[in-house]
């Protein structure tokens, strides 16, 4: 089955509104593949989410970096899957390592985050960690309570590259890829194992990319500190 190549940017806690216009319009006058053939989704702290949005080419997409784990209420400083749905935010990130580690988010939290999000029909692209130690549990609570895969997205995180500019080997990263997607087709079916697309994260940039996207089980990126650099925000659109 054909996994459409998916590219995530990742803009963190970072960025001015006069920063984010800037990338938006490279983004906007860039010559890319149709969006049959590439998926683009870019995800602005939240405060910059309505922003991006409204002057995004609707060809790409957005996505919040993060939601509560159930319908909104007296959550101070959260954000809702809700609230993305009625601003027509059709994408978030859950899981992400940095919240992981920073504010204890464990894998069940996750878990019933993915599932709480797809529910409520915000697509969701899951983070999981590095070792196998790791992964298994963290994909897990996951699969335990997600039905329907369509709208998830798995990023594949170590956590040894994340910012550090010391990426995964196109070997390395294509061994674990597949490693999951054979966890998939044991743990959930081989369909979902099929059609999952399986993002790497952790330092990909310009020089690195193509050879990563190469890879049978690499179905794109999830890219921090590069896609809030003009110079290389385009690099990750290249199709196979
Ligand atoms: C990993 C990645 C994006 P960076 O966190 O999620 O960031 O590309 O800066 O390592």
């Amino acid at each position: 089955m054909a996994r459409k190549f998916f590219v995530g940017g990742n803009w963190k806690c970072n960025g001015t509104a006069e920063e984010v216009k800037k990338i938006v319009t490279t983004l906007n006058e860039a010559e890319v593949p149709s969006e049959d053939v590439v998926e683009v989704v870019v995800s602005p702290p939240f405060v910059f989410l309505t922003l991006v949005k409204s002057l995004l080419r609707s060809d790409f997409h957005v996505a919040a970096q993060n939601c509560w784990v159930r319908k909104g209420g007296a959550f101070t400083g959260e954000i809702s899957a809700e609230m993305l749905v009625n601003l027509g935010i059709p994408w978030v990130i859950i899981g992400h390592s940095e919240r992981r580690a920073l504010l204890n988010e464990s894998n069940e939290f996750v878990g019933d985050k993915v599932a709480y999000a797809v529910s409520q029909g915000v697509k969701v692209i899951a983070c999981i960690g590095e070792t196998l130690e790791q992964r298994e549990p963290g994909s897990t609570p996951i699969a335990e309570k997600v039905t329907n895969w369509e709208n998830v997205v798995l990023a594949y995180e170590p956590v040894w590259a994340i910012g550090t500019g010391k990426v995964a080997t196109p070997a390395q990263a294509q061994e674990v890829h597949c490693e999951l997607r054979k966890w998939l087709n044991d743990n959930v079916n081989s369909e979902v194992a099929a059609s999952t697309r399986i993002l790497y994260g952790g330092s990909v940039n310009g020089a690195n990319c193509n050879e990563l996207a190469a890879q049978p089980d690499v179905d794109g990126f999830l890219v921090g500190g590069a896609s809030l650099k003009i110079s290389d925000v385009l690099s990750f659109i290249v199709p196979l």
